[in-house]
């Protein structure tokens, strides 16, 4: 009895600590999200989607992005911690860090053009859905465009935190208590942003603000393709979470489309 009544206690106060984070670390006005009524106009991102197509002439960037040697073994993620993250999977969930299919396909890349594009395209106006379902982020790994909304979700019947970092600086901390509407955030800045969640800690995901509309992110084979990119000269980063970036050089030429492959090295 005295047990189950120090673990509510705990719960508690836990509940409260995440709540205070979420009123004061919310930010500058500029990076806090805002609660949103219902559920709006949304675009889902799937690992590899493509990104908004932009105007035509000019062709298709595919590769395929590999992880060479033997892949780490990933651990199942350990959800006894929260019975509701628990009972929600019948079957093990790997740690996704480094998901790799049997052709050493690296998955969760994200791809995009970082120099060289000139015009400015229009912003999309679906948002791009960040859900927390199982006590997993779905998608793990996504970008949206630059002034493009994000919208976050709580499917769980628990307790979640979104806590954003853009490197070591918090971008926002919202704590999203079961059955809340979803919140809405709005980037100002392009850049790599991480996830994560304090009341799970094996919660996290990652996201590219894209400075313009030419990016992937690769799917469970590794591969992608950035669509419609207009001729010209530029330069394509590959980013993942454990193995870093990598940049290369390549010219498209209208109605050719391009390929560009990576390759990471396990172990590096
Ligand atoms: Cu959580």
């Amino acid at each position: 009895m005295k047990h189950i009544h120090r673990s509510i206690l705990t719960v508690l106060f836990s509940t409260f600590i995440v709540a205070g984070m979420g009123l004061s670390l919310s930010c500058s006005a500029e990076d806090a999200p805002t609660a949103t009524g219902a559920p709006a106009a949304t675009g889902t991102q799937q690992p590899a989607a493509a990104a908004p197509a932009a105007a035509g002439g000019g062709a298709s960037i595919t590769g395929s992005i590999k992880l060479e040697g033997t892949p780490p073994k990933m651990k199942p993620l350990q959800f006894s911690a929260d019975p509701v993250c628990a009972t929600a999977h019948s079957s093990p969930v790997l740690n996704q860090e480094v998901t790799v299919d049997a052709n050493g396909g690296l998955q969760y890349v994200i791809v995009n053009i970082t120099e060289g594009v000139t015009e400015k395209a229009p912003t999309p106006t679906t948002s791009v859905v960040l859900d927390q379902s199982g006590c997993v982020y779905t998608p793990h790994a996504f970008a949206l465009y630059d002034g493009q909304k994000l919208e976050i979700k709580n499917s769980d019947k628990t307790l979640h935190n979104v806590h954003c970092y853009r490197g070591t600086q918090t971008c926002f901390n919202r704590a999203m208590f079961q059955g809340m509407a979803p919140i809405s955030h709005e980037f100002k800045e392009s850049g790599i942003v991480k996830f994560k969640c304090d009341v799970h800690p094996w919660m996290t995901a990652y996201a590219l603000i894209a400075p313009n509309p030419y990016y992937a992110v690769t799917g469970s084979d590794g591969s992608f393709t950035i669509a419609d990119v207009p001729p010209g000269t530029y330069k394509v980063r590959a980013w993942h979470e454990k193995y870093g970036e990598q940049t290369q050089d390549i010219t498209v030429t209208a109605g050719q489309p391009v390929s560009l492959d990576f390759s990471y090295q396990a172990g590096s």
